[in-house]
């Protein structure tokens, strides 16, 4: 990839050299002219040493990157000189990256903000004029605010949403409670939806005896190194997910191979043995295509189908219900057990499978046929297997290949890696991004059945991320769930349009927004900024910067920085309850937002439910007798600073996925069949029977748009794609200004032949644009990016482009079932950027 990335994004000679001055400075301090790799390990060591002047303090690096890296934060004055790599428990997950080495540049970044600030009165919402207010009036307003929106409109007119900003726990909670108390409505976010709903619908959902959910399952990634191969679904796991690039080249030292499948060639793309581009939405085609080779080399794992999959459960052509004893007229029997979620006795009534063409109890055979049908009063019923074999048979090699553009020969060399087990299938965030997206998930992890690929080391499909359910449920809904609205974000401009949701009035006339920039992050700018927002009677957003969203609200509040409070992190790919230290006072005005929370709510009349301060909520949220018993209470978080909330060791027990053969669904087997699809979330939509039958199992159809024989390709031919940067976790880092002198300004990637086309010359500004908007940035040449295609890093503010911005062109259309965000499934076209011509 050298060489292909021509002017990126103006590192010039000059920049380069003063960020790499500080390295250079250090080698000659110690008199080592090319230090070798072990003496910059002992020089780093004895940097991690406290003194009289100087105090360390444990930290967590907290954005939604996936790693909660533990932090040595130095404190020299009462101020943050340094941040530094701190043990973890295990050591494979000791790391830091280029983020969590410029803290300081954050924590003292001029952009951020120093006190609460009100919108100027007849200006406009966006238009930047703000006045200084006091707490005491900025929160006196908000509560006036709720008070007068909840009497008029009701009390779910008052809607928080938050996104993946800070995923901790007592900030979180103390939302939560507030929230919950004043029977708000909450907005949910929709990110990366379309893997979780895939993941779950064929697999369920696991929870540990630890009360660890993993929302994304997959054997843990240290467990990589017990594979033979190592296939990577659209993940760029150098840039996007880099802690755990080194167990994916440990692995690959230990003589695992490496397969990397994405349209882009990527970093990772070029460190790997095989790199397969694929059709941009197209992932599913090509699962179903390997399945049809394992079919065809009679590879299938019979075994595994029989005993941990509804393969030879018998579907009613009738009702497309599993066959029960009860469709052979005996009643089910009562068991005298009761089932916690929906309090009612549980009754036996047996799936029916076929055995030697006999009907029978699955309980009565331990090899079922998995092929075969039969007639049950007159209705065929076939089993779940011959159906999905009907699939399968439907996607010959020959057929995907020309709708995937991977050659045959490419399928059947896929498939023979994917035959030859045990292999670790990670699965990133590119390929769910397409309305199609939660069918890529699926047909994957079904593909693994097909092969008995799963529940042993090295063999997995899937992401891997956790979090922690909490030990003290009450606390964040003292008085039960909030009775208001739970709207997905993708839907709630859907709300405000015409007022309803779930077949009620809906009027959400509040918004409170932390741990979240939707403006930026989340598809359709325009949707925000011309629909949703307008329709507010007020808007508060709490954050550290003036982000697109902060920029839209009537009030902004400064919220303190990580370092700035004690707090527990409860999510990630470590799976690990991560405790953070109070390392300084926050600074200038900044509030922590618990204190936030706990202060407005006296103004509300709920004071008597917030009487503590952050670590008393804190001791409140974990010194329960559940969390003395699970070894999670402060006392032994404040001193452990990690605890694993799932059983095993990352380095000598690594978690292995569906080890039991079991899984969270209602038959508590592989669903590759599902009786009773259902959507993810309630939305406004409601989907249709075709859409229900369709998503019985996993299919492919077409992307929302990027798609060839999409209408809208005629006037946008390129399909616009996103990365992650390494210089941001979204929109956070976005001004720290180290960073920025690395990556300066936005910039787009384009094939060489697709620019020249259109009379593009590297590093012209260009504009991208569709009918939604339109984002301006810095062409860049990639030989890396297939012609049809633009790739941008994701996450620059509007006010950072030069006009535009890159959420402006996706659009918040989305999927019934996977109710998901699309970022992915744009359409644009590009031509030079006009400065001050017509658009
Ligand atoms: N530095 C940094 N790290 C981050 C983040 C960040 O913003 N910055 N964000 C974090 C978050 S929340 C997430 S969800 C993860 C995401 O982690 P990743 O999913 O690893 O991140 P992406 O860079 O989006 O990579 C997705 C890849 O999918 C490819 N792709 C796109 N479409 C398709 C397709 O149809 N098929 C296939 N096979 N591939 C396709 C893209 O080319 C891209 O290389 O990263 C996390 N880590
Ligand atoms: N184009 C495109 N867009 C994408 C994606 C993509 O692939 N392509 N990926 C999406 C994905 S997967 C994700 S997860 C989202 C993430 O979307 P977001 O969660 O909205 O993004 P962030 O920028 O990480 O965080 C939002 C804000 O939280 C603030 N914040 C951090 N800590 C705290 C805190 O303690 N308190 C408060 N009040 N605020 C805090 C930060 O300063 C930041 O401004 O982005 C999505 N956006
Ligand atoms: S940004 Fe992510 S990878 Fe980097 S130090 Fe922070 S937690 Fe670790
Ligand atoms: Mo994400």
């Amino acid at each position: 990839m050298s060489g292909a990335i021509s002017s990126h994004g103006g590192l010039t000679r000059r920049s380069f050299l003063k960020a790499t001055g500080a390295v250079a400075g250090a080698a000659a301090v110690t008199g080592v002219a090319t230090p070798t790799l072990q003496a910059l390990a002992a020089d780093y060591e004895s940097g991690q040493k406290e003194s009289e002047q100087e105090r360390i303090f444990r930290g967590v690096c907290r954005p939604n990157c996936f790693a909660f890296c533990h932090l040595n934060v130095h404190v020299r004055d009462g101020k943050v000189v340094k941040t530094s790599r701190a043990p973890y428990n295990e050591k494979c997950y000791d790391r830091i990256c280029q983020r969590g080495l410029s803290h300081v540049h954050r924590i003292y970044d001029p952009a951020r903000l120093q006190y609460p600030m009100r919108r100027v009165e007849g200006t406009e919402r966006g238009a930047g004029e703000w006045e200084r207010v006091s707490w005491d009036e900025a929160l006196d307003e908000i509560a006036g605010k709720i008070k007068s929106i909840q009497t008029e409109f009701g009390e779910s007119a008052v809607a928080f949403l938050t996104a993946s900003g800070n995923q901790s726990c007592a900030i979180t909670s103390a939302y939560g409670r507030l929230s919950s108390l004043m029977n708000a409505s909450s907005i949910g976010a929709c990110l990366d939806m379309g893997s979780y709903y895939g993941m779950q619908a064929v697999a369920g959902l696991y929870i540990s005896p630890l009360m660890g959910l993993q929302m994304w399952e997959g054997n843990e990634p240290t467990d990589a190194k017990n594979a033979k191969t190592i296939v990577v679904w659209g993940a760029n796991i150098t840039d996007a997910q880099v802690q755990n690039w080194h167990l994916v080249k440990e692995a690959m030292q230990g003589g695992t191979k490496l397969v990397v499948i994405d349209p882009v060639y990527t970093q990772i793309a070029s460190k790997a043995d095989r790199w397969i581009p694929i059709r941009p939405g197209s992932d599913t085609l090509l699962k179903y295509a390997l399945m049809n080779v394992v079919l065809e080399k009679d590879a299938q794992d019979v075994a595994y189908l029989q005993q941990h999959t509804v393969a030879p459960f018998l579907v009613r052509s009738d009702t497309g219900m599993f066959v029960r004893r009860s469709d052979t007229g005996i009643a089910p029997v009562p068991t005298g057990v009761m089932n916690p979620t929906t309090g009612k006795e549980v009754m036996d009534d047996p799936y029916m499978v076929l055995s030697n063409g006999e009907l029978v109890s699955v309980d009565e055979t331990s090899a079922p046929d998995i092929e075969g049908s039969y007639e049950l009063d007159g209705v065929k019923c076939r089993t779940a297997y011959a159906l999905l074999k009907e699939e399968i048979l439907d996607h010959s090699p020959e057929k995907v290949s020309e709708l995937t553009e991977v050659s045959v020969d490419d399928i059947y060399e896929l498939a023979e890696i994917c035959m030859d087990t045990p292999v670790y299938h990670y699965e990133g965030y590119g390929p769910q991004a397409y309305n199609n997206g939660g069918h890529t998930t699926m047909a994957g992890l079904t593909l693994c059945a097909l092969l008995g690929n799963l529940g042993k080391p090295g063999a997995s499909y899937g992401a891997f991320w956790g979090v922690h359910m909490g030990v003290n449920p009450a606390y964040a809904a003292p008085n039960g769930p909030s009775t208001g609205f739970a709207i997905p974000s993708v839907d709630l401009k859907n709300v405000v349009e015409t007022g309803k949701f779930g077949g009620k009035p809906a009027q959400i006339k509040m918004l409170w927004m932390y741990s979240a920039n939707p403006l930026n992050t989340h598809t359709d700018t325009h949707a925000w900024t011309d629909v949703i927002i307008p329709a507010m009677e007020y808007v508060v957003v709490a954050d550290s910067v003036m982000t697109d969203s902060a920029r839209y609200a009537d009030m902004v509040l400064p919220i303190a920085q990580w370092f700035e409070l004690e707090e527990v992190a409860n999510a990630g790919q470590c799976s690990s309850l991560h405790y953070s230290e109070k390392a300084i006072d926050p600074l200038y005005e900044s509030k922590p937002d618990p204190q936030i929370v706990t202060e407005l709510a006296q103004k509300l009349g709920l004071g008597d439910y917030f009487k503590l301060d952050n670590g008393g909520i804190l001791e409140e949220m974990y010194d329960t007798d559940m969390g003395k018993a699970l070894g999670m209470d402060m006392g032994n978080l404040r001193e452990k600073k990690q605890i694993r909330f799932i059983p095993g060791d990352a380095e000598t027990d690594p978690h292995i996925a569906y080890a039991d053969g079991k899984f969270g669904t209602a038959s508590g087997r592989f669903e590759f069949y599902r009786e009773m699809p259902m959507p993810r979330a309630a939305t406004t939509k409601t989907p249709t029977p075709e859409e229900i039958d369709r998503e019985r199992m996993a299919r492919w159809f077409p992307p929302l748009e990027a798609w060839p024989e999409n209408e809208l390709y005629k006037k946008y031919p390129l399909v616009l794609m996103s990365e992650r940067p390494r210089y941001r976790v979204h929109s956070q880092w976005f001004s720290t200004p180290l960073l920025r002198e690395l990556d300066p300004e936005p910039y787009v990637k384009i094939n060489p032949a697709d620019a020249e086309a259109r009379g593009i010359s590297d590093g012209d500004y260009v504009e991208c644009y569709n009918d939604r908007g339109f984002a301006v940035a810095k062409a860049v040449y990639s030989q890396a990016i297939r012609p049809g295609m633009l790739v941008y890093p994701k996450g620059w503010q509007l006010s950072q482009h030069k006009a535009g911005g890159w959420s402006e062109l996706s659009s918040t259309e989305f999927d019934v079932f996977a109710v998901n965000n699309n970022f992915m499934d744009v359409l644009c076209e590009i031509r030079v950027w006009n400065e001050g011509g017509a658009r």
